[in-house]
């Protein structure tokens, strides 16, 4: 990102730039733009485990709040979230059970691939 702005950074500052400043505006705008696309597709790959104590569930909805514990993968620290979950993964579980799980993250948007009481 840094070296991204950099270039920016020098582009705005070249005589081009002065030559044609609506197609300079253009080319800042889009490159912010493609940059975040692309982090969205990178963190929509994000597989990342973590242990923790199973708070919630609820199987209407289909999602497990759980207390985890820090995931270095993904620069979160310890905190208490909903993860979306399978009916047959919330089957086994209840509330209270101390697992060990692995999980995609998207955004926002968590859902478990695996999960297993400690
Ligand atoms: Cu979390």
């Amino acid at each position: 990102m840094r070296t991204k702005l950099a270039l920016m950074i020098t582009l705005a500052m070249s005589p081009a730039v002065f030559a044609d400043d609506k197609k300079a505006m253009e080319q800042a705008q889009n490159m912010p733009m493609g940059n975040m696309q692309m982090d969205q597709s990178e963190a929509a790959a994000e597989t990342a485990k973590a242990t923790g104590t199973v708070r919630k569930i609820n199987r209407e909805k289909g999602t497990v709040t759980i207390a985890h514990g820090p995931v270095p993968e993904l620069e979160w620290p310890a905190m208490t979230m909903g993860f979306k979950a399978t009916p047959e993964q919330l089957e086994k579980l209840n509330e209270g059970d101390e697992i060990g799980f692995e999980f995609t993250s998207k955004g926002m948007d968590s859902s478990i691939t695996s999960i297993e009481k400690q």
